[in-house]
């Protein structure tokens, strides 16, 4: 291999996270297959990993045999050496998918990345319906977490967006897909009628300590120092059983550390739906991991937003006016341009900047509660953005009813503008009302990202009570 494919290498490993490269020829990709067949005579079903065996002479026999393989791949990762290899067989059976998820932290990664290597003994790609691997690029960066037994899945609330944002990558039959052990990963089920095998490895850079993480309650774990041989004599099922001893003097960890921004995440990935990257399991959006605790002065605020308690006998709130008082709270955020105390308080300077035409309110609509919003005489449009939204989502109805999620952005030219909350718990609406006929809709514009920090949080009237209670400090 060239020194300058090395480079490339080197170059897509660190910004994208993985690099696939040619490896083998196919009499070397027939000789492993034979040696795939020997280890798997009766074949199987679903996703198999001979990582998960518990047979440690199985393993060893497993890595020595295909030691010339891995003696080629250090060439391409130079410095770096194989500590464990193994077959992964996806059986042509509907369960055979792997979930998305990253790799055990195998070594220091603050100091220095680890990789697996990937060799596909069939071809394997977008094209091909075997279940190809499909990877998240740069997601190796997002976030530093330490990963092994009983740690976070730091990325599981941004599941539906990290699958939206994976690709599989085009492998064929001897090829190698060398990837950060930090990246992001899944493969869906071999819905082909033959098994995809592939020998995997794992590499760590020469001389490096070993390690596996133990995670010690949600947030903290334990660094355990390890040789090669304790992933032979240890599988992750067994270790989820039972997990390892953890030496007194083993260091602690913060397991998960920094957080993404689901938003600037979409837009790079090209996502339409940023709250696909912080939903939880349930459906419902959710703060970033780890959500942090809510303090008891935001406890009595957040019961005061929440309930019925009108916003105008609140001393920061004077401007507010109820429009309904059996449907929603109207909190005129800026008027004729001009922030509303509590437009300063949400809003700082976003608002203050505000635009002479500018109209904007903040709403919060009861459960089943419907609204309309009239046009201001002369405008065109009204902007309603999704802050505070529940699934079922608010309907917006200009031309026809549209559903807004937290998040969401609706433009709804000229007339009457209705909206309706289909959620058990009250939402929040930003509306913007009367952009001019000629102004460009930029202004508007700019609450997008204002309106996001809000919508991939917990619902309920949390953010604002945050917004709010920072003001007044
Ligand atoms: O072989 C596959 O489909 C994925 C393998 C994988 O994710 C892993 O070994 O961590």
């Amino acid at each position: 291999m060239s020194t300058t494919t090395v480079n490339a290498v080197a170059h897509d490993l660190d910004e994208l996270g993985y690099a696939v490269v040619p490896l083998l020829t196919s009499a070397e990709v027939d000789a492993l297959l034979a040696d795939f067949r020997t280890c798997h005579p009766d074949g199987g079903s679903g996703f198999e990993t001979d990582f998960e065996r518990d047979d440690a002479g199985f393993k060893v026999g497993v890595s020595e045999r295909t030691a010339w393989v891995w003696e080629r791949v250090r060439d391409i990762v130079p410095g770096y050496a194989p500590f464990m290899a193994s077959y992964l067989a996806k059986w042509p059976t509907p369960d055979s998918d792997l979930p998305l998820h990253a790799d055990w932290s195998y070594v220091d990664e603050s100091v220095h990345p680890s990789y697996a290597v990937w060799v596909p003994l069939v071809d394997t790609g977008p094209t091909i319906d075997n279940g190809a691997l499909a990877v998240v690029p740069r997601s190796h960066h997002l976030v530093r977490s330490w990963r092994g037994t009983a740690t976070p899945a730091w990325y599981e609330a941004g599941a539906e967006g990290f699958v939206a944002a994976a690709v599989e990558v085009e492998a064929p039959a001897g090829s190698a897909v060398v990837f950060d052990n930090r990246l992001l990963h899944h493969s869906p089920p071999n819905r082909t009628a033959s098994v995809r095998p592939v020998l995997a490895g794992a590499f760590a850079p020469d001389g490096a300590q070993l390690i596996h993480v133990v995670g010690d309650g949600d947030a903290r774990g334990r660094i355990l120092e390890v040789g090669a041989e304790f992933f032979r004599d240890h599988n992750p099922s067994g270790l989820r059983q039972q997990r390892p001893q953890v030496p007194s003097g083993a260091p602690e960890i913060d397991l998960v550390e920094g957080g993404y921004d689901p938003v600037s995440l979409a837009a790079d990935h090209g996502v339409d739906d940023a709250a696909a990257f912080a939903r939880r399991a349930d459906g419902g959006p959710c703060l970033r991991w780890p959500e942090p605790s809510e303090p008891s002065a935001m406890v009595a605020l957040r019961s005061v937003l929440g309930s019925s308690v009108d916003l105008r006998s609140l001393p920061w709130a004077p401007d507010v006016v109820d429009a309904d008082p059996a449907a929603a709270i109207h909190a005129p955020l800026v008027v004729a341009g001009r922030p509303t105390p509590l437009g300063r308080a949400l809003g700082g300077s976003l608002l203050s900047d505000a635009p002479p035409w500018a109209e904007v309110r903040l709403i919060r609509l009861r459960p089943e509660a419907e609204l309309e919003v009239g046009v201001l005489p002369g405008r065109t449009d009204v902007t309603v953005i999704g802050l505070e939204v529940d699934d079922p989502p608010v309907l917006v109805v200009g031309t026809g009813w549209s559903a807004l999620g937290a998040g969401d952005v609706a433009r709804v030219p000229g007339g009457q503008l209705q909206v309706r909350n289909r959620a058990s718990r009250p939402a929040a609406l930003l509306v913007a009302t009367g952009t001019p006929a000629d102004v460009a809709p930029t202004w508007i514009g700019r609450f997008a990202p204002w309106a996001a920090r809000f919508a991939h949080r917990a619902p309920g009237p949390w953010d604002l009570a945050v917004e709010l209670t920072e003001a007044m400090a």
